[in-house]
């Protein structure tokens, strides 16, 4: 019998890589897109199916969060065995300045796609995947932390996560739903959205380094984070639905690094070397050499990065470190690519696509370098 999945936040970088793991499994996969004024599935556009083709394995329907009659008629139409949870306004910064459409999204949205569930009566059939997130441990109260380490969120997008998450433990212990919370910290890839701090630094160094940015401007670069890589994070998504009886888990890697450290790494990618020098918000970053080929608009001396009030948050979390042992343990999982690669992977692509623009405005076609971040 085919599987058949239904996963939110399809157009995200976990829903695309989670959409085709399940292709590839052999799923049906169905999936929830908001209507956007432009094109917003470029992540997904290498899988997409005509619908005109006959029995197309990947389907997508327009739906929202925030709209329980979207949600219910598609859960009632796709009539899921697996439903992943991924949608959510996922920006922590961007939820001080939306905290009330991040509770409804994030915290809310979660409830209506359970509620929706029982109320078709398919609390028995369909399991049920939350993305919950280190976020909620936030103020951290033990390191590293465990499945039971205590909660203390520092953003509103973390406290309607924490919502979330406790809501998805009430539905299995209330209603005896196979529903499972995996408690990811950060993970990127190149398909990670350009405004969260890796992507940020991958992008914008190879923009700089082929001339078509001048300056990096960040926050609290001395924050720490244990850094996986995506497609390892989607696999265990995956895996927490296959188990005997739901559980949550910790997904991490057991590693830390800092911002400034993936600056480095992102840097020395290109062949340049930075030196910070400064203190708070006068601290820079200079470079010290370049090597190679890949930063023919660089010399030493450029002042390429600067801290700016602007990302800086209302309340920080400094520091995360996951022990991921419990997955390790039961479910045989281990992440097989470091910080550092995923870090390679994501600069030799975003240097590619510097490359194509520095070469398209060499020849007098100047298209613009979206900046906003
Ligand atoms: P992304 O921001 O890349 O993707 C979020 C997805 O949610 C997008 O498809 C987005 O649509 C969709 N979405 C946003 N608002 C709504 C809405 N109102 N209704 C329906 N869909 C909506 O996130 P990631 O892929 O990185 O993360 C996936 C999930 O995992 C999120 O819930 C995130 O909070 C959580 N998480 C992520 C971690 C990480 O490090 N990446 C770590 C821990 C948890 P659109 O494309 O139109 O914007
Ligand atoms: P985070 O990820 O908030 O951990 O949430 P993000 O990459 O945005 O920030 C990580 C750390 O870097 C610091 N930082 C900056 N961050 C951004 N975005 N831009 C900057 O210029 C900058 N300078 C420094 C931040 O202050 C922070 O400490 C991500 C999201 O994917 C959530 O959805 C998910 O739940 C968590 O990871 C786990």
């Amino acid at each position: 019998m085919t599987k058949v999945a239904l996963i939110t936040g399809i157009t995200g970088q976990d829903g695309s890589y989670l959409a085709e793991l399940l292709l590839e499994q052999g799923y049906e996969v169905h999936g929830i897109k908001r209507r956007a004024s432009s094109f917003n599935t470029q992540r997904i556009d290498h899988i997409y199916q005509d619908p005109h083709t006959p029995n197309p394995k990947l389907k997508l329907y327009y739906g929202d969060l925030t709209d329980s009659s979207n949600l219910t008629r598609i859960l009632q139409e796709v009539q899921p065995d697996e439903v992943y949870n991924l949608g959510a306004q996922s920006h922590v910064a961007v939820s001080f300045a939306s905290p009330e459409y991040t509770a409804d999204v994030d915290a809310m949205g979660t409830l209506r796609l359970l509620e929706a569930i029982r109320f078709l009566g398919m609390e028995k059939k369909t399991r049920f995947y939350q993305a919950s997130t280190s976020e909620l441990y936030g103020l951290v109260q033990e390191t590293p932390q465990t499945e039971t380490t205590p909660f203390h969120p520092r953003s509103p997008y973390a406290v309607a996560k924490l919502y979330a998450y406790w809501i998805t433990v009430n539905y299995r212990e209330a209603y005896g739903m196979y529903a499972c919370n995996g408690i990811l910290f950060n993970h990127e890839s190149p398909r990670r959205g350009e405004t969260f701090v890796t992507r940020k630094i991958t992008r914008g160094l190879a923009n700089i380094a082929q001339g078509l940015e001048s300056c990096l401007h960040m926050g609290n670069i001395d924050a720490l984070r244990d850094w996986g890589h995506a497609k390892d994070y989607v696999r265990m998504q995956w895996m927490m639905l296959q188990q005997d009886t739901p559980d949550d888990f910790v997904i991490a890697t057991g590693k830390q690094y800092s911002v400034r450290e993936f600056i480095g790494w992102s840097a020395k990618e290109l062949g340049v070397t930075l030196r910070f020098e400064g203190e708070g918000l006068d601290e820079v970053g200079i470079v010290e050499a370049v090597e190679g080929d890949d930063a023919p608009a660089l010399t030493v001396g450029d002042v390429i990065l600067r801290i700016d009030p602007r990302y800086f948050r209302p309340a920080e979390v400094e520091t995360l470190l996951g022990d991921p042992t419990k997955a390790k343990e039961k479910l045989g999982w281990v992440p097989q690519i470091t910080a550092q690669q995923m870090c390679s992977e994501m600069v030799v692509e975003d240097l590619k696509e510097a490359k194509r623009h520095a070469l398209l405005k060499q020849h007098g076609l100047d298209l613009p370098v979206s900046l906003e971040n």
